[in-house]
């Protein structure tokens, strides 16, 4: 049987396991990134586990969340994370360099690779070949220091394209077609493996758009072959040296197969407040907008923001709404000035950000209460845009120019034509000047550490017993952004773990931290994908700082799972899912016999529930790993043990 290319790349980073769904396995990883908001406390990790270099191939630290600086806290951590990056082996994307993923796609992408990154949307650069995997920043820090990564292997779902984009179809249609089919929790444990005719047709750019927003699916990854369009787009980087051909045997299998043919998709939306709410545009076309913000990792490349200039070209933006445009990297804002398409858009009044993530993590650009935003980003949860009073509509940048320009959702049928082509570039503007690469081994660099960053804290082995309220009750979905907020006010505190729990489930719940430390701690149960979203190990650690012991829910994100497990905190899930409504807010459990319940391999275990004279049972199913790590107190515990 022929392979995939998910088999082929996994095959030649295997270091433990067998390659088959559902089997614990390790694999070595060439490549790490961190941004500023996860980077602070992974590059803290890395200290403490005092190895003096990095040792993958390429390590980079990226600056592109907390940009607002409206106090010193973020620029303290922009300094912290220099001087650490500096000393330690990395290299450094200075802020003003671009949002991570798009440059990591640009600069360091590199076909056959493994690439890990404390960010959710990491999987971007599968766009160009590589599998790239989102993981907690304690991750990230062990594969600097040479860790494996250890995962259980995902089913390969296998995505076969046919036929090409018509009309005013992007890319983004065929994610939001996927998360539409699929839901928010569709992708749980997979890898989906794009393949098919249709692949050629779309250039890596569009590919990376495609990949990026797997994350949505809760997928552990997404992926593209490498052919000549990667071969064309790594040339035109001048980097095509790293090209390598990476193509699925003419008989590959896959665990699972969808099949979408491009030419039969039209242009969607997803809705308020979930990826996953698709809807055609045709259905709610003339909809009311009071905003238009293109950019985001997703949908922010030198195509995506020529599209929306050539648009608008000549025209104002409509003059009840505010229009906003974030390029996704320095490179890309060079090449729309040179190219004209920076003057287009500043005629048509759009507000230009500078290259960061911006409005798309609440970092400016509230919309206005009452009203809906469109957008080209990926995530459009509750409050996510730093006001619970909004919504905000998922579209591709096309969609969003017309918009812009509307003051509605747009009825594409008045456009027949279609959106202008825009042609990838045979040669991108390249200037790394703003990559500061790291000291040579041995010299003499000073880490610098402002007064807001405070070390990580440290769990203690995870007993065996373990009793307590339950200090939350939630639904289902819940995501790391209701956990552990972020926007201009939470998000500066990410280096500061006793500051920022005082913000644990502040939108949700605001009493929730006086609770648990009116408790000392306590338990959460959950509903199914507890935990969906961002990567932020901060929705771990900051409820671990609370006294969290462990949460009990129907299912969870991958992330977040993992996450739980690198701080010391039981992820269990209901034996049987009708007990979860048996379970109140106040009640006391009390789970017994964890240990040897985790040791049997089963993890099958019975919680009394005090208050109700109930018991039910739920398992903690855990592979060898991530039961050493989880009774050691957590991944770095865990590592300093093995060192
Ligand atoms: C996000 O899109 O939610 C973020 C902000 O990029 C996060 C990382 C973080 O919380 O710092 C992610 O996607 O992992
Ligand atoms: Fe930044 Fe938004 Fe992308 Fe997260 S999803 S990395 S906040 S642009």
């Amino acid at each position: 049987m022929g392979k995939n290319i998910v088999q082929k790349i996994f095959n030649e980073h295997l270091v433990q396991g067998k390659l088959a769904p559902g089997e614990e396995i390790a694999v070595t990883v060439d490549q790490t990134l961190t941004q500023d908001a996860t980077g602070t406390m992974a590059y803290l990790q890395f200290e403490a586990m005092a190895i003096p270099r990095v040792k993958t191939k390429v390590s980079v630290s990226y600056v592109d969340h907390n940009m607002l600086q409206t106090g010193f806290e973020n620029a303290d951590d922009h300094r912290y994370l220099q001087s650490v990056a500096l000393k330690v082996g990395a290299f450094f994307s200075r802020p003003g360099n671009g949002i991570c993923h798009q440059v990591h796609l640009e600069r360091f992408s590199a076909p056959g690779q493994i690439l890990l990154g404390s960010d959710s949307h990491t999987p971007t650069c599968g766009g160009a070949g590589m599998i790239a995997i989102g993981a907690g920043g304690l991750d990230i820090a062990v594969a600097m220091a040479g860790g494996a990564f250890h995962l259980k292997c995902p089913n390969v779902v296998g995505v076969r394209l046919e036929g090409r984009l018509t009309g005013w179809t992007s890319a983004k249609d065929v994610i939001l077609e996927l998360l539409r089919r699929l839901t928010v929790k569709g992708g749980v444990g997979k890898i989906f493996a794009y393949h098919g005719p249709g692949v050629k047709s779309l250039d890596v750019t569009q590919r990376a758009t495609i990949t990026n927003m797997g994350a949505e699916l809760g997928a552990t990854t997404s992926i593209f072959p490498s052919d000549e369009r990667t071969r064309d787009f790594l040339e035109a980087q001048g980097r095509g040296q790293l090209w390598r051909e990476m193509l699925p045997d003419e008989d590959a299998a896959y665990d699972e197969l969808v099949v979408i043919d491009l030419s039969k998709l039209e242009p969607l939306v997803a809705m308020p407040h979930s990826p996953d709410a698709v809807v055609p545009l045709k259905d709610v076309a003339g909809t009311k907008i009071q905003q238009v913000c293109v950019g985001s990792c997703t949908n922010s490349s030198y195509h995506d923001l020529m599209v929306v200039a050539q648009i608008l070209k000549g025209k104002k933006a409509h003059p009840e709404l505010s229009f906003a445009v974030t390029p996704g990297s320095r490179q890309v804002f060079e090449m729309i000035a040179d190219s004209g398409g920076l003057k287009e858009l500043i005629a048509s009044g759009a507000r230009i950000l500078e290259s960061a993530c911006g409005p798309c993590i609440g970092m400016g650009q509230v919309p206005p209460t009452g009203s809906l935003s469109l957008r080209s980003f990926n995530r459009n949860f509750k409050g996510r845009c730093g006001s619970k009073e909004a919504g905000v509509i998922l579209a591709s940048p096309e969609i969003c120019a017309l918009g812009a320009l509307e003051g509605v959702l747009p009825d594409v049928s008045r456009y027949p034509g279609g959106p202008p082509e825009v042609a990838p570039p045979r040669r991108f503007i390249i200037d790394d000047g703003m990559i500061i690469p790291p000291a040579a081994p041995g010299e003499e660099v000073e880490v610098v550490r402002g007064p807001n960053i405070k070390p990580c804290p440290v769990n203690q082995n995870l007993p065996d017993s373990i009793e307590g309220k339950v200090l939350l009750v939630t639904g289902d979905n819940i995501t790391t952004d209701d956990i552990m907020p972020a926007g201009s006010k939470v998000l500066p505190l990410r280096s500061n773990i006793p500051k920022i729990s005082e913000h644990v489930f502040s939108n949700l719940d605001p009493e929730f931290p006086a609770r648990a430390r009116q408790h000392k701690g306590g338990i959460i149960i959950g509903g199914n994908n507890y935990g969906q979203g961002s990567s932020r190990e901060h929705a771990a650690i900051a409820p671990m700082y609370l006294g969290l012991k462990a949460v009990i829910s129907k299912s969870f994100a991958r992330i977040h799972r993992s996450n739980l497990i690198n701080f010391g905190i039981l992820p269990a899930v209901f034996a049987s899912e009708s007990d979860y409504a048996g379970v109140a807010q106040g009640d006391e459990l009390a789970l017994e016999g964890i240990h040897a319940a985790l040791q049997s391999g089963d993890g099958a275990m019975t919680v009394t529930n005090k208050s109700k004279g109930t018991k039910f049972k739920v398992v903690a199913k855990l592979s060898d790993y991530e039961r050493e790590v989880i009774l050691a107190g957590g991944l770095l515990p865990f590592t300093k043990l093995k060192a």
